[in-house]
């Protein structure tokens, strides 16, 4: 990591109003590292670093990000709020983009939001607001008139996360395919693998649309007002083409789950209802505008495919020997994949009452 004058001095690549009093870690992502710079200004910044060996095309992603939050800006015209409910990236001062580089690190800086915070869990009445405003963030950007690609080409393919962990295994790089407990987690995942890579075949059969998706809805890329209001969605790296699924599932994935996606306490791991019904209200009441049927009737898959590939894309992290995701310990990677395997099993015995639910919306 950069020592503070060195961040300074990269924060000075970009137009910040003010003088920088410090530069101090913000957030808890798994890929990029973030930085809250406070001056003595109007305002506060965010800077981070890109993780471009995981973005590997970065003018890519923040073109995405500059056209979806143009367009977003143009459908917010007038609203004295504007500037807490869309992001604000400064330009940098030598080449006027979105991001700067020394040929090596990616860095940006947007502009910090105000008197907003974000939450690790959320009650429903907060979940059906994130319903919703998932389901307009989808709806806003469905006329977009860019084109945005796959900052990450296949992301949230379940057959390429299958055959991810598949190379993953006959690799074995760590030598950790000798641990009996690995072995059980394969042999628990194995049988729902075909199953879990229905969106790709319904895709190539032309009955499921992609769709401009944030891809990273977790519960805490959402900032609240003092009041509970949701103002604004950040984090928008992987904001791409996907199927709806992604948005749906990746927010029921962190908010339902009764303990945070890595606590070692499987037991306590379980599927909260309460917190589905409420985000699925909200989202189908913005999303229907858009939403076809075969979208609609596969929410309740989506909230068990969504634990399913996220245990598949730590399992797979950990037999690699931890290359991907930041880990505390070296157990990591093993723990969450246990903690998400039991969310999508708790999910998947309660796949007929979600789909009771949603037919009833
Ligand atoms: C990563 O950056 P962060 O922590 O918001 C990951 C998501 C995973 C998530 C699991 C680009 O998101 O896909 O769901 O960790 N992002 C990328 O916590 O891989
Ligand atoms: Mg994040």
């Amino acid at each position: 990591m950069k020592n503070a004058e060195q961040l300074k001095q990269i924060a000075l690549h970009f137009d910040i109003q003010g003088n920088i009093l410090s530069i101090k870690p913000l957030g808890n992502g798994l890929i990029n590292d973030t930085l809250l710079v406070e001056t003595d200004g109007e305002d506060n910044y965010v800077l981070q670093r890109i993780n471009n060996a995981i973005f590997k095309d970065v003018d890519l992603l923040q073109h995405n990000i500059d056209c979806a939050t143009a367009h977003i800006r143009r459908k917010l015209a007038g609203d004295p709020d504007i500037n807490r409910k869309v992001l604000r990236f400064l330009p940098c001062k030598e080449s006027g983009k979105s991001y700067w580089t020394d040929g090596q690190e990616y860095w940006r800086v947007s502009v910090f939001i105000k008197n907003a915070h974000t939450y690790d869990t959320v009650n429903p009445e907060y979940s059906y607001c994130c319903g919703k405003t998932f389901g307009q963030f989808e709806a806003m950007l469905a006329d977009i008139p860019d084109t945005l690609g796959e900052t990450i080409p296949d992301f949230h393919n379940m057959e390429l996360r299958a055959r991810q962990l598949r190379e993953a295994v006959a690799a074995d790089k760590a030598g950790r395919m000798a641990e009996q407990e690995v072995q059980d987690i394969l042999s628990d995942l194995l049988p729902f693998e075909e199953e879990m890579c229905k969106a790709e075949r319904l895709y190539r059969e032309g009955e499921l649309p992609k769709r401009i998706c944030h891809c990273d809805t977790k519960v805490n890329n959402m900032m609240f007002d003092d009041d509970g209001n949701v103002l604004c969605v950040i984090d928008l790296d992987t904001l791409m083409p996907s199927f709806v699924f992604s948005d749906f599932g990746d927010f029921l994935r962190t908010a339902a789950n009764t303990v945070a996606e890595d606590d070692p306490a499987i037991d306590k791991v379980d599927f909260r209802m309460d917190i589905f019904e409420a985000f699925a209200k909200g989202y189908v009441e913005s999303a229907k505008v858009f939403l076809t049927p075969i979208e609609k009737e596969n929410l309740p898959f989506a909230a068990c495919l969504f634990p399913y590939m996220q245990a598949v894309r730590f399992f797979a992290d950990y037999i690699n020997g931890d290359t991907y995701y930041k880990i505390k310990y070296p157990e990591h990677n093993l723990v969450r994949t246990r903690n998400q395997l039991a969310l999508f099993h708790a999910a998947y015995s309660k796949m007929p009452a979600m789909k009771a639910f949603i037919d009833s919306l």
